[in-house]
């Protein structure tokens, strides 16, 4: 018998953070388990932390059944999978992951608008399949360098990609809901923003403040053959709206990282050949995910400690 704390993860994580999280707690993998109710009422008062994902939350259910609960250590920046009112109504603190994945990201959101225009998945087919050989040069593409990006969100990572396409020699336009003290155009709504670019890139944080803020009316208004990225979340797209314009051939070539209903997404962006798609990984390399839960830890291990959270977010 251990009398080692408990501790939920709400969902799969790397085996060297299982592993280092096991030398303090005994780790309980919900996202495993066949009866979660089970298992919840087992170790209901053992657990002190419950550790999520950007995309596995914690919600007032789950606060409730593990009543000794310490913090709740998001592995991930974006909390919005997180009932953040619920757990500042029971007191517990809630702490996420920022700046370690910024680059990363980034870095993702440039693969993206330059993997979808230039057909990098079909390239690659193409001399797999032996087409290069039989049918000459693939078709042509789209250039990124040099066009107008609108950015939707300048946060941190929404900065990091101006960052890098002032690179790309991109003039760049953001939308967010206040002027920042920036050299770039600011628009007030993603909407209004959307007529003036010709890359359109979304970073915003997720959540219900940004809930279909990529409305039907800024698909409508994005420019025929617009190069479409989102790294942020499927929900903040409305994306009835965004399969429409595919459908109609609206849209040049998207980049996709995150859906409505992952893992689950809707099948007809599978019928789309200039749709890029990405498995919400855009912050998953190897270096990034240790950082990631290099600092879920400390601040796991802040709360045990009763010290100040490093990175508490709510
Ligand atoms: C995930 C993310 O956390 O940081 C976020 O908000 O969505 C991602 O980095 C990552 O996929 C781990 O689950």
């Amino acid at each position: 018998m251990t009398d080692k704390p408990g501790l939920l993860l709400v969902g799969e994580l790397p085996e060297w953070d299982v592993a280092a999280l096991e030398a303090d707690f005994t780790v309980h993998h919900y996202w495993r388990a066949a009866d979660k109710p089970g298992m919840l009422a087992a170790v209901r008062d053992s657990i002190v932390a419950i550790v999520t994902k950007g995309e596995i939350g914690a919600d007032a259910a789950l606060m409730d059944a593990l009543p000794n609960t310490k913090i709740i250590a998001c592995y991930g920046v974006g909390v919005d999978a997180i009932d953040l009112d619920a757990a500042r109504a029971r007191g517990i603190p809630v702490t996420n992951t920022p700046d370690v994945l910024t680059e990363e990201v980034a870095d993702f959101a440039i693969l993206l608008m330059l993997g979808a225009a230039r057909r990098v998945r079909d390239g690659d087919a193409w001399v797999r399949s032996g087409d290069w050989a039989k049918k000459g040069p693939m078709p042509l593409n789209t250039r990124v360098s040099g066009k107008r990006l609108g950015i939707v969100g300048l946060g941190r990572i929404g900065s990091a990609i101006a960052k890098r396409a002032e690179g790309f020699g991109m003039p760049i336009s953001y939308s967010a809901r206040a002027k920042k003290d920036v050299p770039y155009a600011w628009y007030p709504t993603p909407a209004a923003m959307a007529p003036h670019v010709d890359v359109f890139c979304i970073a915003a944080a997720g959540g219900a403040a940004t809930r279909g803020l990529v409305d039907r009316a800024a698909i409508e208004a994005l420019n025929p053959g617009v190069i479409f990225v989102n790294v942020s979340r499927g929900s903040v797209v409305d994306e009835t709206a965004l399969l429409d314009a595919l459908r109609e051939g609206r849209i040049g070539a998207a980049g996709l990282d995150v859906f409505w209903n992952e893992p689950n997404i809707d099948p007809e962006f599978l019928t789309f050949p200039n749709v890029l798609l990405q498995p919400h990984a855009a912050s998953g390399s190897i270096e990034t995910r240790k950082d990631m839960g290099r600092l879920m830890r400390e601040n796991v291990a802040a709360a045990m400690a009763g010290r100040p959270l490093p990175t508490r977010i709510a």
